[in-house]
């Protein structure tokens, strides 16, 4: 009798230390983390999650277009991305996002007041900046002689094969209508179709359609000029001494990417403390140091080396930004630019 007690209770012992192992480990929440490549120090990840107990399953994209698309798909429930300025706009529109509890971002108080309520979300609602730039021209000095001052210059016959261009649609597009003086975000049908004429043109000089394939080929010098974003620009010219940015006298895109909560996280109250982490000053200057790109935490620019906090790539002089557009969402008028960019594509 005694000795079927003892089984007994060694049995509801073990039961019970399953049970309590096994909630522990459902417990413990997985982030799905959705960003840009290239576009974080992924130890600050591994501190993320050390620091909370938060796994974090972290994927990447190419563009807003492919992001959006996944987010509307619905196939992952992801927690937090991070869409541009026109993005965020359309995502808010079609209520894709959550409402972040400010309250929930105390390092909010870190971003700088030129980042916060922008037009494409006034209140900072649904958005916490992360990261800003523009889109310019890189360029080989070693074959590029002359000085690059206009858009003009990626149509240029004798840079056959040695140009790259973006695959990215609304900078892609924005390039050519910036060259025929035209506004980014145009509505006007024979203005698109004029930019597409342009991009069709410009096809037999382009070696490549890219995104962060860009890194490799201009470090390696496979190519003489091409159109990137800021933040990449610096990491190549750190890399490969000949190469320059420009940013052409017609204007450019002047970009803000911020942090979201997709509509479909299950995880708000994580996702916010991940996304006040990265906000937080000494992550955001491990980051800001090991991606290249600028950020919008005025607290992280005072860190950051006097040589980065001059360096006119990453924070421009208001001049030479004064032309720029930044992109709007064109609403349903975006399929004009999605059909023109296929037939770019497919020409
Ligand atoms: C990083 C991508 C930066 C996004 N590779 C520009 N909006």
């Amino acid at each position: 009798m005694k000795k079927t007690k003892k089984i007994i209770a060694s049995f509801l012992v073990i039961v019970i230390l399953l049970l309590f192992t096994g909630c522990k480990g459902e417990d413990k929440v997985t982030l799905n983390v959705f960003n840009w490549g290239d576009y974080i120090d992924e130890t600050v990840i591994s501190e993320f999650e050390k620091e909370f107990g938060i796994n974090v399953n972290y994927e990447t994209f190419a563009t807003n277009e492919d992001m959006y698309v996944k987010i509307k798909q619905g196939a992952t429930n992801y927690d937090v991305a991070f869409p541009s300025d026109y993005m965020i706009e359309k995502m808010i529109k079609e209520d894709m996002l959550k409402e972040i509890d400010l309250g929930n971002i105390d390092n909010f108080k870190y971003i700088d007041g030129q980042f916060k309520n922008l037009a494409f979300d006034p209140e900072n609602k649904y958005s916490i900046p992360y990261m800003w730039g523009t889109v310019g021209i890189l360029y080989n000095t070693k074959v590029v002689k002359e000085p690059v001052k206009s858009w003009d210059i990626l149509w240029d016959e004798k840079y056959k094969n040695q140009i790259l261009m973006l695959d990215s649609q609304r900078d892609s597009i924005a390039v050519a209508l910036k060259k025929l003086g035209y506004s980014m975000n145009t509505r006007d049908t024979k203005k698109l179709k004029e930019a597409k004429e342009e991009l069709i043109k410009q096809k037999p000089l382009v070696l490549a359609y890219v995104v962060d394939e860009v890194k490799g080929m201009m470090i390696g010098e496979e190519a003489a000029l091409a159109v990137v974003w800021s933040g990449d620009a610096i990491t190549m010219m750190k890399e490969n001494e000949n190469l320059e940015y420009a940013i052409p006298k017609e204007g450019t895109n002047l970009w803000f990417d911020n942090m979201v909560i997709p509509k479909t996280s299950k995880h708000k109250k994580e996702a916010e403390i991940f996304i006040n982490f990265l906000t937080r000053p000494e992550i955001s200057l491990k980051n800001t140091n090991y991606i290249g790109y600028s950020t919008t935490n005025s607290e992280t620019v005072k860190m950051l080396s006097k040589e980065i906090q001059n360096n006119k790539v990453a924070y421009p002089d208001k001049e030479d930004i004064k032309d720029s557009e930044v992109f709007l969402d064109p609403g349903n008028f975006i399929k004009e630019y999605d059909k023109i960019w296929t037939e770019v594509k497919a020409y």
